[in-house]
């Protein structure tokens, strides 16, 4: 494929890296999008997971507008995340906010997807740099259809009809503290399937957050253990991933259905990190498998996932909740 070629509606799409990413060109996304431009950019961004439109000076307005032409924007859950100003913008900072200690200020820093620890993962997540380190503070990438394709055919097989479980935190070392805990009561424990089919390409991906999935439903622990610790590692191999060195002015838009990300923390507080972000809310993916506040859903699982092909969650999965309690 070509590094470098030209939309039908004349913007100009560089390729970022061999494993995903497109830079847009000569677009200013100042300027609210016609309907054929706006279709246009969701095909390349389909084609491509990320989105990177360089040189963007704009401020919330612009930024949710442009985020709304690719579906509803979240007041973001983790409300600890917010903009103090504006809830439909998140503030991620190491700089003090309004006087005390930026709560963002760690966020992201190991590999994840947004929003997997509910039923409704993000679809997209579309980050604008306002400052930047001098040197440091990249964001990493990896492209979940490259991981998912790159498994033997009988480990596909395998996992494919599997389904894992997602929990808010639980990857901290750390003891949660009061918000967090309260943030936990309210965000129930999920299960995704293990292979996810994208709703739009129907392509499937790997969808393991290596952050916060606990165990694979209807294994044991050790089992379950074993194969996570290989899919972590699998899922970010240097050849399905791409680092992103910002530059002040840089948007980027990305597809959580098909990639895990994070932000590498290499830079310390005497500089500051500055990024706006939107997030857009996603389709129904996955099933509770708890109720607010730990208690066990009544009868049959709740209501479902990507598509009538996805069994059920069974005995086994009821089996890994009572484990659990
Ligand atoms: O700050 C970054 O580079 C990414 C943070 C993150 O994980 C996110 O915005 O979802
Ligand atoms: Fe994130």
């Amino acid at each position: 494929m070509a590094i470098t070629t030209t939309s039908p509606t004349g913007y100009e799409v560089r390729r970022l890296s061999a494993a995903l990413g497109a830079e847009i060109i000569g677009i200013d996304l100042r300027q609210p999008l016609d309907a054929a431009t706006v279709a246009a950019l969701r095909r390349t961004w389909l084609e491509n997971q990320v989105l990177l439109f360089r040189g963007q000076e704009f401020g919330a307005a612009e930024q949710i507008r442009f985020s709304e032409y690719f579906g509803p924007v979240d007041d973001y859950p983790l409300v600890h995340f917010r903009h103090p100003d504006n809830a439909k913008l998140m503030l991620l900072t190491n700089a003090p906010v309004k006087g005390t200690t930026s709560t963002s200020r760690n966020a992201g820093a190991r590999w994840h997807t947004d929003l997997s620890f509910t039923a409704r993962p993000a679809t997209a997540s579309l980050l604008h740099a306002q400052r930047i380190p001098e040197i440091g503070g990249d964001t990493m990438f990896a492209n979940q259809y490259l991981a998912f394709d790159k498994l033997s055919p009988l480990l596909r097989e395998i996992i494919e009809p599997l389904y894992a479980v997602h929990e808010l935190f639980s990857g901290r070392s750390e003891p949660l503290d009061a918000r967090m805990l309260e943030m936990k009561a309210v965000h129930p424990r999920v299960a995704h399937p293990m292979v996810r089919i994208h709703p739009e390409t129907r392509r499937p991906a790997l969808y393991v957050n290596p952050s916060i999935t606990t165990e694979i439903v209807g294994l044991t622990r050790e089992e379950s253990a074993g194969l996570l610790d290989f899919l972590r590692g699998h899922s970010v191999r240097e050849e399905f991933l791409y680092r992103h060195v910002w530059r002040k002015g840089d948007f980027i838009m990305w597809d959580n259905r098909c990639l895990l990300h994070m932000a590498v923390q290499d830079y310390g507080n005497d500089q500051v990190r500055l990024m706006h972000r939107t997030t857009i809310t996603g389709e129904p993916c996955g099933r509770v498998i708890e109720q607010p506040g730990g208690a066990k859903p009544q009868g049959a699982a709740q209501p479902a996932s990507q598509s009538a092909a996805q069994p059920a969650l069974d005995d086994a999965a009821q089996r890994v909740v009572n484990d659990n309690s």
